[in-house]
């Protein structure tokens, strides 16, 4: 598969001739591993029989290939789309590896994704299956994938291939193909879905592990879920895997798992978002747990406050690195040796000189230096478009090619970027995004609500939470907060986009707003609740 918005052929050029884009794919990458590495631990972690693995890069390289003969088998064929829907277990590396070596695109689903967003990612995508475990949060994926598609591979039952599939050999990709497809945070009504290519995610991993310092000593912790871009690409599982380090794979997030994890696998470095950072840091205060393996703590995903930044090298003994970065492409690195001041208060820079930075007012005219606008940006790892979305595209690009991220943002003097705020109808949940307009659709699928609003307000632990403003359709029959909670989880969406709180109001504050003011009623309600404290 090929973009559908393609870099501009003098572009592309120009990243191969600087030496961005140096044609390798995601095969190259794992082939590239086995040969120089293959006898180091490429993953570590408690596999989905609760049995701790420990596979080498040629045990990995086996194994994808074995998963590649077995979905082969089961009619999966290059090119094809297929949903990835699993918790962060060993079997994550030989199922995506597998599905690389075949040819086949993944679809990065997250664990917490329910039946709503499994279905749609499948029918937008036309995917040809699922691939999942029964078990997982108390609930049962395979049995929901199995509503979806006729083609549902359960982990639980064993990986694909593993009864001794025939091996496949099929034709290697071309590095200009879109490799897979993230998941976008989403501002719309349905999630975007993103296509990135061997060309462009693989220069974004390699300069990643660069600026990071990645050695085959590297012991990196996956503590977020693998699918996040965060943890596969910043420099993240992939990045490790480039340089022949090893993956620990975190059943869970929680402090205790994770400090315990880290002293027992001698982990060096690993990547939280701000709120599962204060966790780690406050049971690491108390605790005072002996981690000397530990040399990076990188926090992204979310802006994370400087009170937070100063207690992390004290509390964990690691070096903190902010990392704001986005699955549509631009990923900004605090440096290791940048000093203290930077670390603590910036978001830090991008990755690589390529990459082209604008910060606007409204009307797209450049601020002037160290003013805060809206954030654009195009380089050789930022896409030109979603996936299979003219109309969005139209609006998220500028006609030149930049991306708005949608970020407020102002720019030191060192260059280095600061996140200050947003102009998209977000809500970051401690780093989940919650699309305002997805959660309100839901919402007024309920008979008796005529309006919703959504809005983020601040939380102590999350940074901030979503707020529902509802209006019923008939004032004396007002349906209960509790019940529209469980409506919108009952239809199936993630628990962390289920609003933390309800409020049926009998009218918004701004009066007359249609639906192309909504921009307008959700700022001026997160005003009222401001107001009122
Ligand atoms: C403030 N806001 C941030 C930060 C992301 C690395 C790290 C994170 C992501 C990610 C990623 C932030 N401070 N440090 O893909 O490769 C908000 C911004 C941004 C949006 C992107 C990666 N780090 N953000 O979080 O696609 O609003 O990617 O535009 O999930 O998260 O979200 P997402």
């Amino acid at each position: 598969m090929k973009l559908e918005n393609p870099y501009p052929p003098e572009v592309a050029a120009a990243y191969r001739e600087a030496g961005y884009w140096t044609g390798q794919t995601f095969p190259d990458l794992l082939a590239t591993a086995v040969a120089g590495h293959g006898g180091r631990t490429a993953v570590v972690g408690t596999d989905r029989q609760k049995v701790r693995q420990s596979w080498t890069y040629a045990e990995l390289g086996q194994r994808a290939r074995r998963v590649a003969g077995g979905l082969h088998a089961l009619g999966v064929r290059p090119g094809d789309r297929v949903v990835v829907w699993l918790p962060n277990v060993p079997e994550y590396l030989a199922v995506v590896w597998g599905l690389f070596t075949l040819g086949a695109l993944p679809v990065f689903a997250l664990p917490a994704h329910r039946e709503s967003e499994v279905r749609y990612f499948v029918e937008h995508a036309e995917a040809v299956g699922i691939v999942t475990v029964s078990r997982h949060d108390r609930y049962d994926h395979a049995e929901t994938a199995r509503r979806i598609s006729p083609l549902v591979v359960d982990v639980d039952e064993g990986l694909p291939g593993d009864d001794g599939a025939e091996p496949v050999t099929v034709a290697a990709p071309e590095p200009d193909d879109v490799a897979f497809l993230q998941l976008s945070g989403g501002t719309t009504g349905l999630p975007k879905l993103i296509p990135r290519t061997h060309d462009d995610y693989l220069y974004s991993v390699r300069a990643s592990a660069d600026i990071c310092g990645l050695t085959p000593d590297t012991v990196f912790l996956a503590a977020l879920p693998c699918a996040h871009n965060f943890t596969m690409s910043s420099p993240g599982l992939l990045g490790v895997m480039h340089a022949g380090g090893t993956v620990v794979t975190a059943p869970s997030p929680d402090p205790d798992t994770c400090l315990g994890l880290i002293a027992a696998e001698g982990v060096t470095m690993a990547a939280v978002v701000p709120p599962l950072a204060a966790a780690w840091v406050a049971a690491a205060e108390k605790q005072e747990p002996d981690l000397p393996s530990l040399q990076v703590l990188q926090v992204g995903g979310a802006k994370c406050g400087s009170e937070l930044a100063a207690r992390i090298g004290p509390a964990l003994g690691a070096r903190l690195q902010q990392v704001f970065g986005m699955a549509e492409g631009l990923v900004n690195y605090t440096r290791l040796d940048d000093p203290d001041d930077v670390v603590v208060h910036t978001q830090g820079r991008p990755i690589s000189p390529a990459d082209e930075v604008r910060v606007v007012d409204e009307q797209d005219r450049d601020v002037p230096p160290g003013e805060v606008g809206a954030l654009l940006t195009r380089g050789p790892y930022t896409i030109r478009g979603y996936y299979r979305a003219p109309e969005h595209n139209a609006t998220a690009f500028t006609a030149d090619g930049f991306y708005r991220t949608g970020d407020l943002v102002r720019i030191t003097a060192g260059g280095d970027v600061v996140v200050t705020g947003r102009v998209k109808e977000q809500i970051n949940r401690g780093g989940e995004k919650v699309a305002a307009e997805e959660v309100e659709n839901h919402l007024m699928a309920h008979p008796a609500v005529l309006d919703a609003a959504i809005v983020g307000v601040p939380d102590e632990y999350l940074g901030e939470r979503t707020h529902a403003y509802v209006i019923p359709r008939d004032p004396d029959e007002t349906p209960a907060p509790a019940d529209l909670r469980r409506f919108v989880r009952d239809r199936g969406v993630a628990a962390f986009k289920v609003p933390d709180r309800v409020e049926v109001v009998d009218a918004f504050p701004v009066t007359g707003v249609g639906k192309t003011s909504r921009r307008a009623l959700r700022a001026a309600l997160a005003d009222r609740h401001r107001e009122k404290g």
